[in-house]
């Protein structure tokens, strides 16, 4: 990575480099940093902790992996503005279990181990199982989509995503009748991903869908990028992509996927309910109490865009929310 890009890459207005929280109270601060300095002296005597992670980790292949790529582009899905750069978007990263800056995850997260790796899907489906990561490449319809990740911090990125829709994924396990929300799930591994220790937060990372929101066309399943597998710090080995809703929704490095009869708690929406609606949907008109909506700046160029209704998407997904 070279300084200037990662220079750049942090050459935003100081609002746009705020972590997603700040909220936290003094005592809550005290306590956690004498756990995470606790930790932090475990490592440096090698108290299991793990090796020193290395940014500049080639991706590792599987043998599946290899034999997929380069993915073909499913033309349908087409960019207003270019794609971002791959060395911006890798090294600006939302990823709370391993930092709450945006530069360390492309260093932290290199230290989760992503094979072998199962996402067990369970809850009111008929045919509940688990996959091994490698049986997607063989069992779903993989293709690219280009796309455009709007966070709610106000920052934007258009990227090719390598993956498959949700609903085929569902269309296997049968989801019931009486399903009407999906749950997902992040790994939990507090002495890899370090921000996990920070006990005041309800770890693991959760999220959650309607059935109708996980069955839309749009609702991406991802398990590369630039065409080739996920780097870690995108939430590698799957991680989920919701288009038309705030970053947040895009749960990164999935274990567990649930079918349920109601909505459960989620992550965010449950550490600041007034900041993080459970819904979601990006909307120009809607500001964030920290954040104005009615623009977005792309990462990298720093160009500026007028926030879209739906993040653009209305088209496939304004019917969901008449
Ligand atoms: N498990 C997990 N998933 C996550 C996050 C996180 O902290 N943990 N951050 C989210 C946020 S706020 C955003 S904007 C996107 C960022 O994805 P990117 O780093 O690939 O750009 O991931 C989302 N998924
Ligand atoms: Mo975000």
């Amino acid at each position: 990575m070279s300084n200037l890009i990662f220079q750049k890459s942090w050459n935003m207005a100081e609002g746009e480099a705020t972590p997603e929280s700040v909220y936290m109270n003094r005592r809550d601060f005290i306590k956690g940093t004498s756990l995470v300095s606790l930790a932090a002296t475990a490592s440096l005597y090698g108290c299991g902790i793990g090796p020193t992670p290395n940014p500049n980790a080639p991706i590792e292949w599987s043998t599946n992996e290899k034999k997929i790529y380069p993915v073909k582009r499913n033309k349908k899905y087409v960019l207003d503005r270019n794609i971002s750069e791959e060395a911006i978007a890798s090294s600006f990263n939302n990823f709370f279990e391993f930092s709450e800056f945006k530069n360390d995850p492309k260093l932290h997260a290199q230290s989760l181990s992503t094979r072998p790796w199962e996402v067990k899907i369970t809850g009111l489906v008929n045919k509940p199982r688990s996959f091994d990561i490698d049986d997607f490449y063989r069992l779903l319809p993989i293709e690219e989509r280009l796309y455009r990740l709007r966070c709610v911090e106000a920052w934007a990125m258009a990227v090719p995503w390598t993956g498959f829709s949700l609903k085929s994924l569902l269309d296997i396990v049968e989801p019931q009748p009486k399903a009407t929300h999906i749950a997902m799930t992040t790994f939990y591994k507090p002495f890899t991903a370090q921000g996990q220790l920070a006990f005041w937060r309800p770890w693991p990372y959760t999220e959650t869908l309607t059935i109708e929101e996980a069955k839309n066309e749009l609702t991406f399943m991802a398990l590369g990028m630039y065409g080739h597998p996920l780097r870690k710090q995108h939430g590698s080995p799957i991680r989920m992509v919701v288009p038309w809703k705030y970053g947040y929704k895009s749960i990164k490095s999935i274990v567990k996927i649930e079918l349920l009869s109601h909505q459960p708690p989620t992550f965010w929406n449950s550490v600041i309910p007034l900041e993080y609606s459970i819904e979601a949907n990006v909307d120009p008109k809607v500001n964030h109490p920290r954040w104005l909506q009615a623009t977005e700046k792309m990462i990298g160029t720093g160009e500026v865009h007028k926030t879209k209704l739906y993040n653009g998407y209305e088209k496939q997904v304004a019917h969901l929310y008449v």
